[in-house]
């Protein structure tokens, strides 16, 4: 554990954001785009980023609290690629695929605004202009296959009301194939919170975390990824508390983060973040945090009383802790027993713990163990349930929560299935739908004719991405409904057609539109206008409107009539719990919490009104051996390690603004990240070129970056790093294992390998 770490290279910072921060708001600025930039900024729309949500009716820069000063830099990239000109006339006409195939993931973005409908026919070598009739001919043809046939993949940038008609629309054809982003993100989170609580978002609005004095931030790069989380944690250290970071990388930002939402002179000398920073094996975080119950348990820190009164099955888990020797939960996790009980004083000193989290839980075979495991904490220390306390993952993309709640979803409430049965006046198709892993593999079976994607790039996203271009290969037509060409336009191609078709962004769209934040906060976003003359833009409303009424004209609802949002928002309020003051939001422009998220009191939406605690085992942790990848050759040094995939500082998931990453010393994408002791176990050498085998495939030639990263784990980019790996998922509820890939990283001997070889501690 330590107290107050430092990053291991003298070419990083010392902290995260600070004068790199400033910089880039005034190259953004001062660049021709910077006119176009501040207006945006101050539109009324919610921040296309991350799904912390900043914007919206309190102005671009307001948070739902009113708080000035809440955009961030990652805010500003995302913008700036929404304003880039269209692609330049011919570019497709001239480029061949082949071509295409050879852009890297930034310069497929940087090929500027899709602007016009794009065909790609089976045996061409070029994608072609075409125009929208011809496109709802081609699309209307291609979904009039059996419903079990076609599918549906989104990411959660689009609004609510496209969410809501694509999930209308897929169910009133009797299909349920709905996959979305949250398969390969916050499933787990969903699936594990409505296991204990029955409601599966967070329990913490701003205000209530504003009220907390201990957060616990696991596995989660809040400073690169959800950076005004950050503007939260300085001010809770302000005002005495303290932050828990769990993490197997030292992360420079969570040690120290300058933040331009307070004065110069902080921002430039930094706050400090984390108060307790502990780095345990990945993986293994149901180990820590059984460890920290264990704590608790000890210390007689357990509120009893609290537990008999709102949760039930606790005793399963009391007597769970007390059969699992602090050995077994230490080995598993590589903490010690003394870090873990420091930990959980800290915790139960605390008046209000908010327990936040992000991928290093969810991206593991057993993410849903993680959460509960967190829950499970929660409620022992009885952390939920007031403010000032409570369960929250940190979600991803902006809306990516507002899909879940418009029923875009394989698990499907009860509650709504019921009102979505009464407004269609049938029963829905009880047939499982397919979630994005099941849609994959279903693919590759040649079970899928025709997919739709409302934004995300399923190629790139997907592990194995070889697996997944054949896969895709094997479905008739893909539809890809997008405001930037990316990678996977270009990989990810169907058999027969594939097309590209592009739509208006959220700050552009011509009509309103909502969106829901991480925290439950729905805000309105006003119409607004794009920079891109002359071009031929659809909003997704009136592309999946007009889909459906060709499809389905007027059975047994009014199809066309949903070219009007504000008819869908009507529909929302009332099929969608939670979202009743929908139905005013054009009238009185208030924005609002979704009802039912917010626990102010113990009462939960279970059958008992209690949460549902169980135990949850420990993890098992074992690498394959050396041979399992064939074994090293004669004169090679290497180990095992178990890789951590994610995002650098300088990208939206799978689309790339900057090629390094500075705060980790990661001069470019080709780098793996690995802890100096390893290397020497390895007999492997600092900025030595080694080649990275998993199981699926190898990336060579890739540079070592020694950094502080646990012994035993290292990290390397996503998506370029999907190439290599199989999709292992947690069962059950399809998401991959990102976050703990077995690899192979081998090299010539640059030294005589330390004792034990190619087996790493855990
Ligand atoms: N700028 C920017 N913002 C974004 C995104 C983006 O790409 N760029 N993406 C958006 C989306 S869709 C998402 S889902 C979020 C992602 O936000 P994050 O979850 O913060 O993103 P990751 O890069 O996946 O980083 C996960 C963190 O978990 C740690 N970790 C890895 N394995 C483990 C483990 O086993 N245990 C623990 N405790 N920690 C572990 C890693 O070291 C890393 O710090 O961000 C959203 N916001
Ligand atoms: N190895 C590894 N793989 C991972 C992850 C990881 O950490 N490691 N993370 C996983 C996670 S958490 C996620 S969420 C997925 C992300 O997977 P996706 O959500 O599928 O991918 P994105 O890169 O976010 O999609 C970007 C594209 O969306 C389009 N787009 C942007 N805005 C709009 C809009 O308003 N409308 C429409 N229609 N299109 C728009 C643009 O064309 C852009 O190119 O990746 C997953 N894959
Ligand atoms: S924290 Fe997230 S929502 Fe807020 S401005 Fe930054 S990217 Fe946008
Ligand atoms: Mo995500």
């Amino acid at each position: 554990m330590s107290d107050n770490a430092s990053p291991a290279d003298a070419s990083t910072p010392g902290q995260g954001g600070g004068w790199p921060l400033i910089d880039g708001w005034a190259k953004a600025t001062l660049s021709p785009r910077g006119p176009k930039l501040w207006q945006t900024l101050n539109h009324r729309s919610a921040c296309l980023s991350c799904a912390w949500g900043t914007g919206g009716q309190h102005g671009g820069f307001r948070d739902e609290l009113g708080e000035p000063l809440q955009r961030c830099l990652k805010s500003v990239e995302a913008i700036m690629a929404e304003l880039q000109p269209a692609v330049p006339d011919g570019v497709f006409g001239t480029r061949s695929l082949a071509e295409l195939q050879q852009l890297s993931s930034m310069e497929a973005d940087r090929l500027g605004r899709l602007s016009h409908p794009l065909l790609l026919r089976e045996g061409r070598s070029h994608y072609e202009r075409i125009g929208w009739d011809d496109v709802f001919a081609i699309a209307e043809a291609a979904f009039r296959a059996p419903p079990e046939r076609v599918a549906s993949y989104s990411s959660g940038r689009s609004s609510n009301e496209a969410a809501y008609l694509l999930q209308l629309l897929l169910r009133a054809m009797g299909s349920n194939n709905l996959a979305d982003c949250s398969d390969l993100c916050h499933a787990p989170s969903t699936v594990g919170l409505n296991a204990v609580f029955g409601s599966g978002t967070s329990m913490v609005s701003l205000e209530s975390l504003q009220q907390a004095d201990c957060v616990v931030l696991v596995g989660s790069n809040a400073p690169a990824n959800h950076p005004r989380l950050m503007n939260e944690l300085i001010k809770l250290r302000q005002r005495g508390g303290s932050v828990i970071v769990i993490n197997p990388v030292i992360e420079v930002g969570l040690l120290k983060f300058g933040s331009p939402a307070f004065p110069i002179r902080s921002m430039l000398a930094g706050s400090e973040i984390a108060s307790l920073f502990l780095q345990p094996v990945p993986g293994s975080d149901t180990a820590v945090f059984l460890g920290l119950q264990k704590a608790l348990l000890e210390a007689g820190a357990i509120k009893r009383d609290f537990l008999a009164a709102h949760a039930e099955g606790w005793e399963a888990l009391l007597e769970q802790l007390e059969a699992t020797s602090w050995e077994a939960i230490t080995t598993t996790c590589g903490l010690s027993r003394q870090e873990l009980e420091h930990t959980a004083a800290v915790i139960a000193a605390a008046r209000g713990v908010v327990f936040a989290w992000a991928m290093g839980i969810t991206h593991h075979a057993n993410g849903i163990d993680n959460v509960q495991a967190i829950a499970n904490t929660a409620l022992l220390s009885d952390n939920v349930g007031r403010p000032g306390a409570g369960t929250m993952p940190i979600r991803g993309h902006s809306n990516v929560q507002g899909f879940g709640s418009m029923g875009v979803t394989v698990k499907l409430r009860a509650e709504m299935q019921q009102a979505l049965e009464q407004l269609l006046g049938r029963p829905l198709s009880r047939v499982p739908g397919y979630d994005t892993r099941a849609l994959i593999e279903a693919a590759d079976a040649g079970r899928v004719d025709s997919l739709l994607c409302l934004g995300g790039n399923l190629w790139g996203a997907n592990p194995d991405s070889g697996e997944a271009k054949r896969a895709l290969g094997r479905i008739d037509t893909i539809l890809y409904l997008a405001t930037k060409p990316n990678q996977g336009h270009f990989h990810g191609l169907a058999a027969r057609q594939t097309l590209v078709l592009p739509v208006f962004n959220r700050f552009e769209t011509p009509h309103r539109t909502t969106t829901e934040s991480g925290n439950n906060y729905v805000r309105l976003n006003e119409p607004g206008t794009t920079h891109l003359a002359g071009a031929d833009l659809i909003s997704e409303v009136a592309f999946l409107a007009e889909l459906a009424r060709r499809l389905m004209g007027s059975d047994p609802i009014d199809w066309g009539r949903l070219q009007d949002p504000a008819y869908v928002r009507d529909l929302i309020s009332r099929t969608v719990p939670g979202y009743g003051p929908i139905a005013r939001i054009d009238a009185t422009r208030q924005e609002f919490s979704v009802e039912g998220r917010l626990f102010d009191t113990p009462q939960f939406p279970t059958p008992s009104g209690r949460a549902r605690v169980a135990p949850t085992p420990l993890p098992k942790l074992a690498l394959p051996k050396a041979e399992h990848f064939g074994g090293l050759g004669p004169g090679e040094g290497g180990l095992v390690l178990a890789l951590i995939t994610a995002r650098s500082y300088g990208q939206h998931n799978t689309v790339v603004y900057k090629a390094g990453d500075s705060y980790r010393g990661m001069p470019h994408r080709h780098t793996i990240l690995m802890n100096r002791a390893d290397l020497h176990r390895a007999g492997l050498a600092a900025h030595q070129r080694v080649t990275v085998q998993g199981e699926a495939g190898a990336l060579e030639g890739v540079e070592i970056i020694p950094g502080e990263i646990r012994e035993g784990a290292a990290l390397m980019f996503y998506p370029e790093v999907n190439v290599i790996m199989k999709a292992v998922v947690d069962p059950r509820c399809g998401t991959p294992a990102f976050k703990r890939v077995p690899v192979l990283v081998r090299g010539p001997l640059a030294s005589m390998p330390a004792a034990g070889t190619a087996q790493p501690p855990r």
